[in-house]
């Protein structure tokens, strides 16, 4: 433990080391100006998760940049309330083709997003310069997301199994797309589908159920995510987990969505300990660890209705230094195990 760490504590040495290392990334600014934005938009909209990028090397981060602002951008898209659905279904169904199209540009979405989506033409300038390899699989995960998303667009989450298939198209898809990154890279065997869709479940799973209140309380109308097979045993509404009179049958659901989304550990741990790279380990481990420790923050714990459940920055960034290796994610989903069988 360093100087910091034995006058501070453990989290707060971990804090500092993150912020030197970030401060550092930042300085580092790409020479072509789309990648120089490429990079900051990153940042921007995902402060911990472009650490952990930055440090695959240099032909896997770009693509994995690139990548991700896609998914942004259709996600931007999806959340505008303010797009007619005959206007947006298009869009989503089409957007695998706008990606090749330099040109192509539609305004939407407000703030970071806004920013993203009116300088998209950055974004698809970056995605040209990509490996073939790398340009094919984020295509056919863009074809297969958007034609997902838009089938949602007018269908509800009604059954568990609307809970799974909604998920794989914003989640599992992102596992599986990555996971054919990480083999055209030549740095990891292809991964089993199944295998790469429960990495992607696990974690949409936690936001769901993490962000309930926010969700619920979205204008100009709630966005539900919650399956109504699961919450329809407790309320009538799902709004009505919100108030305190339902307190008691509110925590009883979210203990069942938690029970629900635990599902995928398994699946999740067999993925991980089949990587062979330590980068791509660190880049796939760190996220999932963080999900479980907020399933266990979550767990039986009434404030997911009453407002955001966060963790504390500092055990993030405890996170995001000591998962190094596949045994700390075995000692990680340990204790965190742990925590929440105390709890149960
Ligand atoms: C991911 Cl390219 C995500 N999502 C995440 C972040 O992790 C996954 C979106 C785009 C990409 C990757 C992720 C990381 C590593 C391996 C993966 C994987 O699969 C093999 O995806 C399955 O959440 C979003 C989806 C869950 C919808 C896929 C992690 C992330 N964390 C946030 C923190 C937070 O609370 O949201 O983005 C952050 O760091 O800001």
């Amino acid at each position: 433990m360093g100087v910091v760490g034995a006058v501070l504590g453990p989290e707060a040495e971990a804090l500092v080391r993150l912020r030197v290392a970030a401060g550092r990334l930042r300085r580092e600014v790409p020479a072509d100006e789309h990648w120089a934005f490429a990079y900051s938009m990153l940042h921007r909209v995902s402060r911990s998760f472009a650490l952990v990028i930055q440090q695959l090397g240099p032909d896997l981060r770009n693509a994995v940049c690139v990548f991700y602002l896609v998914l942004r951008a259709l996600d931007t898209v999806e959340d505008d309330t303010s797009i007619p659905t005959e206007v947006k279904v298009p869009i989503l169904q089409e957007f695998h083709h706008h990606i090749y199209n330099r040109d192509w540009h539609f305004s939407c979405g407000t703030k970071d997003y806004k920013i993203l989506m009116d300088k998209f033409h950055y974004v698809l300038t970056a995605f040209l310069e990509l490996g073939s390899g790398y340009q094919e699989a984020i295509e056919e995960i863009t074809r297969r997301m958007g034609a997902g998303m838009a089938k949602f667009i007018c269908k509800e989450v009604e059954t568990v199994d609307d809970y799974d298939e909604y998920c794989h198209y914003v989640a599992g898809l992102v596992g599986i797309g990555l996971s054919r990154l990480f083999h055209a890279a030549g740095l990891e065997d292809l991964a089993p589908e199944s295998l790469s869709n429960s990495m992607g479940l696990f974690l949409q799973k936690v936001n769901i159920t993490r962000d309930y209140l926010e969700d619920i309380n979205e204008i100009p109308k709630s966005r539900m995510f919650w399956p109504r097979e699961i919450w329809s045993k407790y309320v009538d509404k799902l709004e009505d987990l919100k108030y305190e009179e339902n307190s008691v049958k509110a925590v009883k659901c979210l203990n069942e969505m938690v029970t629900n989304g635990l599902i995928h550990t398994e699946d999740c741990l067999r993925y991980m300990s089949a990587l062979k790279d330590i980068a791509v380990l660190r880049f796939c481990a760190i996220p999932q660890v963080m999900a479980l420790a907020t399933y266990a923050l979550c767990y039986n714990n009434v404030n997911v209705f009453r407002g955001v459940v966060k963790m504390r920055r500092g055990l993030t960034a405890r996170i995001i230094n000591e998962t190094n290796s596949m045994s700390d994610v075995y000692t990680a989903f340990y204790e965190f195990s742990s925590l929440l069988e105390r709890k149960v």
